[in-house]
């Protein structure tokens, strides 16, 4: 069969010496770091939509990438060779894991059946490649805000209809993620929002939302989905405000409508920094309060304020991600999803795989380092050591439940001033990430 990828070759771990763009510089896939093979930590998948489908389109410009992939716009034959195309990709990059919405697999159809049927056309195509490939599927997730039926959201539409057609295309995206044999299905609340409350009843909203989680549990759990479900929380982009805007909103929301046993987040790099925090602060959220589940590996750019999707390549991001992985004992049913495209100008096929080489390798190096500053310890000690008076006297009845205002309020007016505090030692410790960072 003919290749797509013809100038990509298989790529290799050549060590950081390598010169060649072909070659891994730091993702060395068996070597074992924190415990665990490389590829056993980062779980890398491909992303069905930006891989196969982003030709860089823009606001201002129609695409400058060719993805026909050989096929002549008869939309059944592009989907099957995007099949061939995206599985000879991830065995060249040595990826074991995709991501796909419903909508990236197979055109619609006329009718919800038609596109069932096309689904389940390219369904069985799939099935051959993993079975043949050992490929396996991470998460799946249902396109509800392309099509202009959902202009006013999906879930949260005003319009019980559209709700219902939500609910159809759900339904069957769980199906084939079962059949993939997923180990995740992902709500993006696309446009699950608002452009404005003076149209809007946010309680309705917000309770239909929760009903139609609620019964995608339910049909998938009778179906013998024993995956995780994820929320992927993003502040804006396309409503002016999305409900799911950050960690800390929406496991308010699933803890509010009791989701939290079957819920857990698929954090994104570009959506935290959109919300207004760092990528780490949005995992910590996540990780201590035992919503840890998944991440979508990409990165914006700080001077623009959109969702630029673009590669990782920021190794002090992916450190302290990688960082937050190791303490959460590793991923269980995530992984690390490209959801990331090459930039309008990085046209060629071949520009994917040298993105792709430098995502991994950037989670890679950010792995090594992340092991390195547990076994270093100096950061996790400082840490101990700053909140230590909770392990002792007025401390310890605090953390136990003991103390109480009043005998808080004695023990204050018995101590005068407080004279114990210590430095925070901010520049130090930014000192000892670069020493770990730059002597591996
Ligand atoms: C959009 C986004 C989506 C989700 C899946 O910003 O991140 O691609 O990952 O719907
Ligand atoms: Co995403």
């Amino acid at each position: 069969m003919s290749e797509f990828f013809a100038d990509v070759p298989q790529i290799k771990y050549e060590g950081k010496s390598s010169t060649n763009p072909f070659a891994f510089k730091y993702y060395n896939p068996e070597e074992i770091i924190g415990g665990k093979s490389m590829r056993e930590q980062l779980k890398f998948a491909m992303s069905w939509w930006h891989t196969l489908g982003a030709d860089g389109t823009d606001m201002f410009g129609s695409g400058t990438v060719d993805k026909s992939f050989g096929t002549d716009g008869d939309l059944m034959k592009l989907a099957k060779a995007k099949v061939a195309a995206g599985f000879e990709f991830m065995q060249k990059l040595g990826i074991d894991y995709f991501c796909f919405h419903d909508a990236d697999l197979a055109p619609g159809g006329r009718t919800l059946a038609e596109t069932y049927e096309n689904e389940e056309i390219i369904k069985e195509t799939i099935l051959v490649e993993m079975k043949k490939t050992g490929i396996k599927n991470l998460w799946g997730t249902s396109n509800c805000f392309t099509h202009p039926r959902y202009m006013h959201g999906a879930g949260t539409a005003p319009n019980a209809d559209v709700f219902a057609y939500a609910a159809g295309q759900i339904k069957k995206a769980i199906d084939l993620t079962v059949a993939f044999g997923g180990t995740g299905y992902v709500f993006w609340g696309g446009r699950e929002g608002y452009e404005t409350l003076l149209n809007t009843d946010m309680e309705m909203e917000l309770d239909n939302m929760a009903r139609l989680h609620r019964m995608a549990v339910e049909y998938a759990r009778v179906i013998g989905f024993r995956g995780d479900f994820y929320i992927e929380p993003k502040p804006k982009e396309p409503t002016k405000h999305q409900y799911d805007f950050d960690a800390a909103s929406t496991i308010a929301y699933l803890c509010k409508y009791h989701l939290d046993s079957d819920f857990r987040l698929n954090i994104e790099a570009n959506h935290a920094t959109l919300a207004g925090h760092t990528f780490q602060h949005e995992l910590r959220y996540a990780r201590t309060n035992g919503f840890f589940g998944s991440i979508d590996a990409n990165q914006g750019d700080m001077l623009l304020g959109w969702d630029t999707d673009q590669f990782p390549s920021n190794v002090y991001e992916t450190a302290m991600c990688m960082y937050e992985v190791l303490k959460e004992g590793g991923f269980t049913n995530g992984g690390l999803n490209f959801d990331a495209k090459t930039r309008r100008g990085s046209f060629e096929l071949k520009d994917i795989a040298y993105a792709y080489i430098v995502g991994m390798d950037t989670f890679a190096l950010g792995l090594r380092i992340a092991d390195r500053l547990i076994q270093d310890g100096r950061i996790d000690q400082f840490v101990q050591h700053r909140y230590a008076s909770y392990q002792r006297g007025i401390g310890a009845e605090i953390v136990s439940g003991q103390a109480t205002l009043k005998t808080l309020a004695e023990y204050a007016l018995q101590m005068g001033e407080v004279h114990t505090n210590q430095s925070g030692r901010q520049e130090e410790l930014e000192g000892i990430i670069n020493n770990i960072m730059f002597s591996l």
